[in-house]
Order: structure tokens, then sequence, then C-alpha cells
């Protein structure tokens, strides 16, 4: 099933002319739904993803936009979303979103932040955001799981399995750098998708940050003269993974080729079977040398989360490891 989905991606992809420059969050997957976003500029529509007025980045740590994306407007909806869940997120490039990403260097990091009771009339400007992951350099050291993104893949994270019902800003974000060897050159493409969170769990984030307020234009991560360098290594921008970060996360085939071209509104799983199977792991905590550092809780978190977060990288190796295997295994076929 997946091969065929990620074919036929592929087959649709080849046809459509390429369109230039930048993208945005085309579709979600939330316990089981597919919901489309709105094309940047367009109405709102009904769908948890929070529209933005153009698919050009966000430039500048100090930028107001950095806190979801340019102009973002509220969502109508929060998707019921199930602690531990996995959430799918699938970018695409062009005004339409009829081509791929188009960018291949940088990290996809994924910020929550408590709306309380609901985040439809909640800005985002003051809330107080945790990173509960963050994808960079391949485990080889060379290339990006960006460029996975630019090829159609699709980005799965978990949500935390202990985190306190309740609504969240998911803000996912992807910075390009390309441009990023002069200061203020890197692109920022958050993304906020509302969700209310079920559950008994009571779990809530040691220490929160704001966007803006998260970054420095002269960040490591940010201002990146040497990105194209052999043996070089990424260093996250922002705060250390969350004490509440769940494991698994990762790459992912494509959300199913009926989800792109829907410019509005929410689209009920039309591929159940593609979705599920698309949603196997890729997380990428142990074994690259960027994310081992950066995906140990901060010095401050106690032994416990240490202890959970070693036992969850442990797990989520072997599941990449599979998920390489067939991913070779499609890139050939295709
Ligand atoms: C949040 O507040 C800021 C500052 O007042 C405003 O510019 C922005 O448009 C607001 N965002 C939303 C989503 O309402
Ligand atoms: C979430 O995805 C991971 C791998 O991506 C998988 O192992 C796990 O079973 C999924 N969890 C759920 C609840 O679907
Ligand atoms: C990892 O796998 C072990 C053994 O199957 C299991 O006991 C443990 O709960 C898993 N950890 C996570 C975070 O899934
Ligand atoms: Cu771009």
């Amino acid at each position: 099933m997946t091969r065929l989905y990620y074919s036929l991606f592929f087959a649709l992809a080849a046809v459509l002319p390429s369109v230039s420059a930048h993208g945005y969050v085309g579709s979600v997957s939330i316990g089981g739904t597919v919901y489309a976003g709105s094309m940047p500029g367009h109405d709102q529509g009904t769908s948890p993803i929070r529209t933005v007025s153009t698919i050009s980045p966000v430039k500048g740590a100090t930028n107001p936009d950095l806190n979801c994306g340019m102009d973002a407007q509220l969502a109508g909806i929060d998707a019921p979303a199930a602690p531990g869940s996995n959430i799918t997120i699938q970018w695409v490039g062009g005004a339409t979103g009829d081509s791929k990403w188009p960018h291949n260097t940088g990290p996809l990091m994924t910020y929550m932040a408590s709306c309380d009771d609901s985040c439809t009339s909640f800005n985002g400007s003051s809330a107080g955001f945790f990173k509960v992951d963050q994808l960079g350099q391949l485990p080889s050291g060379s290339g990006w799981y960006q460029a996975d993104i630019s090829q159609g893949d699709s980005y799965t994270f978990t949500l935390p399995a202990d985190i306190a019902p309740g609504a969240y800003l998911i803000r996912h974000e992807i910075i390009s750098l390309q441009l990023a060897n002069s200061e203020g050159g890197a692109e920022f493409y958050p993304a906020c998708i509302q969700v209310k969170i079920s559950g008994s769990g009571t779990g809530t984030p040691q220490s929160t940050v704001t966007f803006p307020g998260a970054y420095s234009d002269t960040d490591a991560g940010i201002l990146t003269p040497n990105v194209y360098n052999p043996g070089f290594v990424y260093d996250f921008p922002g705060p250390a993974i969350s004490n509440l970060a769940a494991s698994a996360q990762g790459i992912s085939p494509a959300l199913g080729a009926g989800t792109f071209a829907s410019g509005t509104g929410s689209t009920p799983a039309a591929t159940p079977s593609g979705t599920a199977s698309a949603t196997f792991a890729d997380p990428s905590a142990s074994s690259t040398p960027s994310l081992t550092s950066s995906a140990v809780p901060s010095a401050s978190s106690n032994a416990a989360s240490c202890k959970l977060r070693a036992s969850a990288s442990a797990n989520s190796t072997v599941n990449r490891r599979s998920h390489n295997r067939m991913m070779r295994r499609m890139r050939h076929s295709s």
C-alpha cells in the first residue's frame, strides 16, 4: 500500500509544472483524520492549520511573524488528539501546493504551547512554547531530513504521552539555510496547528520560550556560513528538547495525493490505510552526533526524565533502520 501511494505521488509530481520558491503545510493527519490546510492568502476554512498570507519565509529572528508564520490567522477548530498519538505533517511547494517542498538544508523542529481551553481565539505571541522534537542532519552526516521533505515525504512526531489535557498550539517549523551565510539570511517557515488533547495526563513543561524571543540572528544554528563544508555539525537553535517530549518522530512517505489539491476545509481521511501505513518511525535521536547532544534534556532535568528519554531513543533507532531500508527500496522503485 505504502509503495503504491508513494509511486502514485511521484507519478503525479512528475507531470506537474515545477513551481518556484517556497511552500506551506498542505495537510496534517491527526487521530486518523487528514485535515487540508488553506492555501496562503485564502480563507481560513475549517481546518486546525492556521492559514498564512504568503508562501514567502519569515526573515529575522525578532520578526513577530516568527510566532506562527506570515500574518497567521486564527483557525476555527482544535482537532481532537490523544496523548501519545502521532501527528503527520505534509509540506507542499508553490502558492497552490501542487509541487514539492523546494529546500533541502536546515532543521525541522516542533514546539507546543498551551492555549488553555481553546486555541480558536488564542493569540500565541506571548505563549510559552516547549520543544518536543527536532530533526537535522542525517545520521550519515551528509544531507538533511529536510531533503526527504523535498522528495515529498511527510514528517511525523509523537505527542507527549503524559501531557496534561487541554488545547495546544503545535508550532512546527522548517528553517532553510541556503542563504544563511549572512546574518538575516535564514528562512523561517513556522506553521501552527491547533489541537485539543484528551486524557488525564499531568505533564507540564519545565521551561518555555516565546516566539519571537527564542532565537537570535547570530545563533550558531541560524547564521551558518559553514553549512556546506564537509564535516559540518549542526547546532539546533532554541531550547533543548522538553522534559515532556515523546520519542518517535521522523520522515515518512507522503500523506496521499488526494490531500494536496484541496484548498480549504477539512477532509475526512480518504485513504485511511495509506495514512496508517505511512507513519512508520524514523526517529533520529541516538546515532547522530548533533542530535545526541541536543536530544538530551538540559542539565537541570531530573534523572527520571533522562532515563525516559534514553529508553525512547533506543527504540527509535530500531525503527529508523527499518525505515531507511524501506526508503531505499522505494526510491529505487520510483
Ligand atoms: C496577535 O497579536 C499581535 C499583536 O497585537 C497581532 O499583530 C497578531 O495579528 C495577533 N495574531 C493573531 C493570530 O490574532
Ligand atoms: C507512531 O509512530 C511510530 C513510528 O513512527 C510507531 O512506532 C507507533 O506505533 C505509532 N504510534 C501510534 C499510536 O500510532
Ligand atoms: C522500548 O522498548 C522496550 C522493550 O520493548 C519497552 O519496555 C519500552 O517501554 C519501550 N520504550 C518506549 C519509550 O517505547
Ligand atoms: Cu523558499
